[in-house]
């Protein structure tokens, strides 16, 4: 490679002997360091144990503008992906190449030290064309995520001196050299590299099956477990969910590991990524889906952002650079009167085919309703059934909007004593006033303070959801950002009720019960909610209730039987 040491090219690790690692350490002493996040530690994990083999740190400013051109290094080798570490202005200030950086986990622990060769300000907009094919944000997650990151690239080489720590699956975090290693020892001659991030049922196992049995190949499942994903609730009932399904393969087939993968999202590109990344794991051969790397490949609202086989045939075209074998994922059916799972393009018309879509997966398990065996396993689905319990079983916030006087309060009240009534869940109210006391007892009322209040009440709302909790919830709330925010956060962990309580505001200020509209009217008040501030109503409540006209206990029913329709209550 161009300008680069030798030492470590071939090196089994970036980690350096113990010796070194205590003259590192000393040294350190004097260099600055930065704290790496989520995203920066992935990429560092698998630079170290040389997943990202031939690179022995992050790309220099030449070997990034060949990627963007022409997707390789400077000296001609193959790669997709520019890799480099993403600093803040002040810290790319206060380095000039030639000095050294400490680079840290998030709890300041130094991992490794990088010896700078490179400063630079990318021009990101190029970058974005070059690596996803637009520069527009709005159009593509991935670039979007690479607008957010730091405006400084740094390039150099890499002394390693821990792989960032894992406290679960340790087992499962097989570095490069220990998958080769097992490979060699097991005589798997060939090996097929499985990419994925989703859930796998029997139709994935079939299809898997298959394609290794047609390559001759034994089978390396390795799952992302890197960013996590908006949607997701954890990684941990991904990988217990692995954990069964590699049961059901024939033994001595198939071995799991985890890749601390932080993933562009840049299709094509990113498919041929991942190939050099498992050849560099041992494989052999990489199975790839039609729309692999897509941002949008498993969301069935969005067209997919890239043409259908993109990714397929760019892996295939540098199969002899890349030395890995692409293989296509051929997607699998079950046909019901044959009782079995046949390629989709084996299918004809009169054979009466089966499909569970996630929608109707999830559908079934927030309703506690039978998922089939020949859709799935059932040890897998006990696993999904725990990371998803049934909506009865489900924690949910009540998230009570309205103007002073509309009848939040009082509502909330009620639906208290009915749930403790119940006693089928833990109940916590956080009434306006009751958090205005408690938890954001030195905060106004402008919009900024209002917003802060909300979210406030939302973090709680959600820890209480997240433990099969009711939130009850009634602040004035009267911007949509914050709300949006909580609805957000909250949904991820069970359910989320907004109501809306649409009592005219000139109902409210007959009410008056604490006398401050009148306050407010007389200017004694400043920024009143619908007076002198602006109230927006949410823009598609699960709820609206006027309780002009309708008692407490009214209301409440309202609610109780939304709540019963829904599966919340039983
Ligand atoms: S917000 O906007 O959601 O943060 O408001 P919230 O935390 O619910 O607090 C509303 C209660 O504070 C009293 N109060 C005011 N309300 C609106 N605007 C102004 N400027 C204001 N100043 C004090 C008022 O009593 C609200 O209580 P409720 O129960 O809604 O009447």
């Amino acid at each position: 490679m161009s300008n680069k040491s030798i030492i470590n090219d071939y090196s089994e690790s970036l980690l350096v002997h113990f010796r070194r690692i205590e003259e590192l350490k000393q040294s350190a002493l004097s260099y600055l360091s930065v704290d790496l996040n989520n995203r920066q530690l992935c990429d560092l994990e698998l630079l170290l144990t040389r997943g990202m083999y031939p690179l022995n740190g992050y790309l220099d400013r030449r070997d990034y503008e060949e990627v963007l051109e022409n997707m390789s290094l400077a000296d001609g080798t193959i790669w997709p992906v520019p890799v480099c570490l993403d600093v803040e202005e002040k810290i790319a200030d206060s380095l000039q190449a030639g000095d050294c950086l400490a680079l840290n986990d998030e709890e300041g622990f130094m991992l490794a030290i990088l010896t700078v060769s490179d400063i630079w300000q990318p021009d990101k907009k190029w970058e974005a064309r070059a690596v996803y094919g637009t520069d527009n944000p709005d159009l593509h997650p991935g670039v979007r995520n690479l607008f957010a990151q730091h405006e400084w690239y740094i390039g150099g080489k890499l002394e390693g001196i821990s792989l960032p720590i894992h406290y679960d699956f340790k087992e499962l975090r097989l570095t490069p050299s220990e998958t080769h290693r097992l490979f060699t020892i097991n005589g798997w001659r060939r090996v097929m590299g499985f990419h994925t991030e989703a859930y796998l049922h029997c139709a994935h196992k079939e299809m898997i099956q298959q394609a290794a049995r047609e390559a001759g190949a034994s089978i390396f499942l390795q799952p992302v477990v890197g960013l996590d994903h908006p949607g997701n609730l954890d990684h941990y009932t991904h990988v217990r969910c692995y954990q069964q399904i590699v049961k059901k393969f024939p033994r001595n087939m198939i071995s799991l590991g985890l890749l601390p993968l932080a993933s562009r999202l840049a299709g094509p590109r990113e498919a041929l990524w991942q190939a050099i990344i498992k050849k560099n794991f041992g494989c052999s051969h990489f199975m790839v889906e039609a729309d692999h790397g897509d941002p949008f490949a498993s969301n069935l609202q969005l067209k997919n952002f890239y043409p259908a086989h993109a990714a397929q045939e760019l892996v295939q075209q540098y199969e002899p650079l890349t030395g890995i074998k692409m293989i296509r994922a051929r997607k699998m059916v079950y046909v019901e009167d044959k009782a079995q799972y046949l390629p989709e393009d084996e299918i004809r018309p009169e054979m009466n085919i089966k499909h569970i879509s996630s929608g109707e997966l999830k559908r079934r398990l927030e309703n506690d309703i039978e998922i089939p065996s020949w859709f799935s396993y059932p040890e897998v689905v006990a696993e999904l059934r725990k990371a998803f319990p049934p909506r009865s079983k489900q924690g949910f916030t009540i998230f009570i909007s309205g103007l002073s006087g509309s009848g939040k309060s009082t509502l909330a009240k009620v639906l208290l004593v009915k749930f403790m009534e119940m006693r089928d869940r833990p109940v916590t109210l956080l009434d306006g006033d009751i958090v205005r006391k408690n938890l954001s007892s030195e905060l106004s009322f402008t919009r900024e303070h209002r917003n802060l209040n909300i979210t406030r009440i939302g973090f709680v709302a959600s820890e209480i959801t997240k433990n099969g909790g009711i939130a009850l919830c009634a602040p004035i709330a009267p911007y949509e950002e914050s709300r949006r925010a909580n609805r957000e956060l909250i949904s991820r962990y069970g359910g989320y009720i907004e109501i809306f309580m649409a009592t005219p505001i000139e109902v409210c200020e007959q009410r008056d019960r604490k006398g401050l509209y009148a306050k407010a009217r007389a200017g004694k008040i400043e920024g009143f909610t619908g007076i002198s501030d602006p109230y927006t109503p949410p823009s598609a409540p699960e709820l609206s209730i006027d309780t002009t006209g309708i008692s407490p206990a009214e209301a409440a029913q309202e609610v109780l039987l939304f709540l019963e329709e829904q599966g919340y209550l039983r």
